[in-house]
């Protein structure tokens, strides 16, 4: 065997059920073809997102016994603190209900209107708070990322001489902050490289303009830096870690990722006093009180916890390599993928896999929903349907990638599953000639993809 099993066992199961074809053409109707619409009891496998969808250890619930619900100076929040002060070597730590929640805090303090915030590739809810502060996300990510063949290893990059050269031709005082989201999720999962992080560093040194990492998966990032680029090997993922943050001012953090729970944030300043005095105290009326920002202690003792066991390496060999399982069964069934494979989902090119339907007909939604008529399997679609039409021509299928995410949630299916969730594809791919597009019955203004309905062309 060239890869190990699991390494953990299972103490608790939570049973699921594949509903018949059926049974399942009827619910997805009734959802209007909308995946996010269908209730989770009629999902078989879950594959909508990682977010707070993992399974926590039995270290972590019995450190919800140990929860101190104290308004104001919880001992859960000093360990906490601790935990992530030893982590990232940075000095203020504030906790928050969950990443936007870190982003709401800390963006407005950061943006003045007008001004922009260069990334490699804004997650949609950092664009979303990055817009209601004023300020207008860009994205300079290399371009190899939008190839989905392409075998760049980190494809996560920022394309430092477009950085550059964007802040010498609208000044250095029209930027609030570079923000560099490990790992790079729009993009499929793609890691950054350290030597990139250190580039952008420089770069943002000289101009003095603060670096923000957006941190949700920051250990899956670290892993792939071990796996593939040159000089660490043999380095231990805490000290990986500890140099990646070396080259940034502070970060924003979903904790319902790599945190390893169902809910919590945090906001990490490196060692800017006033920064940290001013989230302090906008973070009252948004959040909560400075020691729980939100959460309960218990909530963040299992934070703490699980902040130590992502850093783990065995737990990063079998989850990384179960999102590798993934994408080789469906390249061994010809379908499609952004390669290398991603940190924490599969992404197929519903652009390649369904060429006869147009990006304004959503291929990759078209293809979610055929999924789970097939396999009672529910994926998300990242492509013209999430990216929404032009604000001022109103024109639909603007998105320079058509992709459906399978997300895979940490520590919760086994290997079976994956197997199931490959094999199901290969069914669909004998099938793809026969799937159509799809067309709005109901389409909101805002965030459209969350309520929208469809009907198949
Ligand atoms: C994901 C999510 C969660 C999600 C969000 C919106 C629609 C559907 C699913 C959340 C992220 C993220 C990055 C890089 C910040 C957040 C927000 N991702 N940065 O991928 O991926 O964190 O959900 O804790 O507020 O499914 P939050």
């Amino acid at each position: 065997m060239s890869r190990l099993p699991e390494p953990y066992k299972i103490k608790m199961i939570e049973p699921i059920r594949l509903i018949s074809r059926e049974e399942r053409k009827h619910k997805l109707i009734e959802a209007g073809y909308n995946p996010f619409l269908l209730k989770s009891e009629d999902v078989y496998i879950d594959l909508l997102t990682d977010s707070g969808t993992g399974a926590m250890s039995d270290r972590q619930w019995s450190g919800l016994m140990l929860g101190d619900e104290s308004y104001a100076g919880s001992r859960n929040f000093y360990y906490l603190k601790e935990t992530v002060q030893q982590l990232t070597n940075y000095q203020y730590v504030i906790p928050t209900h969950q990443g936007r929640g870190s982003e709401q805090v800390l963006f407005s303090q950061l943006i003045k209107k007008g001004q922009a915030v260069l990334g490699n590739m804004h997650f949609d809810t950092t664009k979303a708070h990055i817009e209601l502060n004023g300020g207008k996300p860009v994205n300079l990510v290399i371009s190899e990322a939008y190839d989905t063949s392409n075998q760049h290893p980190f494809k996560g990059n920022f394309d430092t001489n477009k950085l550059e050269s964007y802040i010498q031709q609208h000044g250095e005082e029209s930027i609030a902050f570079i923000n560099v989201t490990i790992t790079c999720n729009s993009a499929g999962g793609q890691p950054v490289s350290m030597e990139n992080i250190k580039a952008v560093s420089k770069i943002a040194n000289k101009y003095h303009i603060p670096l923000i990492f957006d941190a949700a998966r920051f250990a899956e990032n670290a892993y792939f830096i071990k796996m593939r680029e040159d000089g660490y090997k043999d380095k231990d993922i805490r000290a990986i870690v500890k140099e990646m943050f070396a080259y940034g001012d502070g970060l924003t953090m979903s904790g319902k990722k790599d945190g390893l729970v169902n809910i919590g944030g945090l906001i990490v300043i490196k060692e800017d006093e006033k920064l940290f005095q001013q989230c302090t105290s906008t973070i009252v009326p948004l959040e909560g009180f400075p020691t729980y920002g939100g959460l309960t202690g218990r909530d963040m003792q299992a934070l703490a916890v699980g902040l130590n066991e992502v850093v783990e390496i065995d737990y990063l060999h079998h989850r990384i390599s179960q999102v590798q399982l993934l994408g080789k069964l469906l390249v061994s069934y010809d379908i499609p993928i952004q390669e290398p494979i991603g940190g924490h989902a599969v992404f197929v090119d519903a652009k390649k896999l369904l060429p006869h339907i147009q990006p304004s007909q959503f291929p990759a939604h078209a293809l979610a929903c055929e999924l789970y008529i097939e396999s009672g399997i529910r994926g998300v679609e990242i492509g013209s349907l999430l990216f929404g039409r032009d604000s001022e021509s109103r024109k639909d299928g603007l998105s320079k990638l058509e992709l459906l995410r399978l997300t895979i949630p940490r520590r919760v299916y086994t290997d079976n599953h994956i197997q199931y969730v490959g094999e199901s594809f290969g069914k669909l791919s004998h099938k793809r000639s026969q799937i159509t597009g799809v067309h709005f019955t109901y389409e909101p203004t805002i965030l459209r993809h969350f309520t929208a309905r469809f009907k198949p062309i």
